[in-house]
């Protein structure tokens, strides 16, 4: 495990970049955000140099259990259901499979209902997609792609553990297995967004935080991460979630801070912006001993 990054996906960041394969155009938007980013993915590439991404993706639903992405090339187009005209992105890339069935044999092992997905029609959907454009524009280092047990939206008061049980395995597969992995949980902060879109989608006039309520609460989440050590958002990540409808509700966070074992080390805030009303940081977490030279 080299680093663990919190990598939120929202279509607007890859819409505002033009990148060749997304068929919208746009003006730009967002800077600050897909500078964040870029500082992100050097860092990834030059300094990290991982044999594998990991991520973890909230619109990848799973109703039952936690399922991984084993098809060796996934490759097709992934449209944004909310934001078609911002998302419609065609994709092609490498899987580790022998990483992928090694981390869905730990989860089993540690009582987890586990899939591996072998279909290779399934699409990939855009919170996968998005987070892993955002930190390897180039697709060039393989991928392991986790799903998004839905429980926690049925049961409000559901507990993170299972995605503590579901990092453990993930770190158990990472060492087993020898590789440099990076994670990526593909989260946003803060939740409650616009339901109207400006004409001029990038049109940053009406790009700010939903309310001070939502910003605070992702200042104070931030603060803390900023701090270190991670064991206190154990605590702080829920109650984030329950007072700005934080997508971490999906759990990605918390399984990437369980893999790299609730690190004792403050996370490196590279960004923070809102994207339609919502909260996004780019954040980078080094596992404990280490750190940029
Ligand atoms: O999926 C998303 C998101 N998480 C935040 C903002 C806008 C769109 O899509
Ligand atoms: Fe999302």
């Amino acid at each position: 495990m080299v680093a663990g990054c919190l990598s939120p996906h929202p279509p607007h960041l890859i819409y505002g970049e033009n990148p060749p394969q997304n068929e919208p155009r746009s003006t730009g938007g967002w800077e600050t955000l897909r500078w964040a980013y870029e500082r992100l993915r050097a860092r990834i590439r030059d300094v990290h140099k991982p044999d594998v991404l990991i991520v973890h993706a909230p619109h990848w639903i799973t109703m039952v259990g936690h399922h991984v992405n084993c098809v060796p090339n996934p490759r097709g187009l992934s449209v944004e259901p909310i934001f078609p005209h911002l998302f419609r992105y065609r994709y092609d890339f490498r899987t580790d499979v022998e990483l992928g069935e090694a981390i869905a044999e730990e989860a089993s092992g540690l009582g987890l209902v586990t899939r591996t997905l072998r279909d290779p029609r399934v699409r990939v959907d855009y919170a996968t997609i998005g987070a892993l454009h955002l930190a390897n524009p180039a697709w060039d280092i393989p991928v392991v792609s986790l799903s998004a047990n839905n429980n926690p939206y049925f049961y409000s008061d559901a507990s993170l553990t299972e995605m503590e049980v579901l990092g453990e395995a993930t770190r158990l597969a990472v060492e087993a297995t020898g590789r440099r992995a990076v994670l990526l949980a593909s989260n946003s902060l803060s939740h409650l967004h616009w339901h109207e879109e400006p004409e001029l989608p990038e049109d940053m006039e009406r790009e700010h935080p939903y309310n001070n309520h939502q910003y605070r609460w992702d200042m104070k989440l931030l603060e803390a991460i900023r701090r270190g050590p991670t064991a206190p958002l154990r605590d702080l990540i829920p109650e984030h979630i329950e007072a700005t409808a934080s997508e971490t509700k999906a759990g990605s966070l918390t399984w990437m801070l369980a893999a790299m074992g609730w690190p004792k080390v403050a996370g490196d805030v590279l960004g923070y912006g809102t994207i339609i009303g919502t909260g996004n940081a780019i954040v980078e977490w080094l596992p404990e001993g280490s750190h940029h030279g």
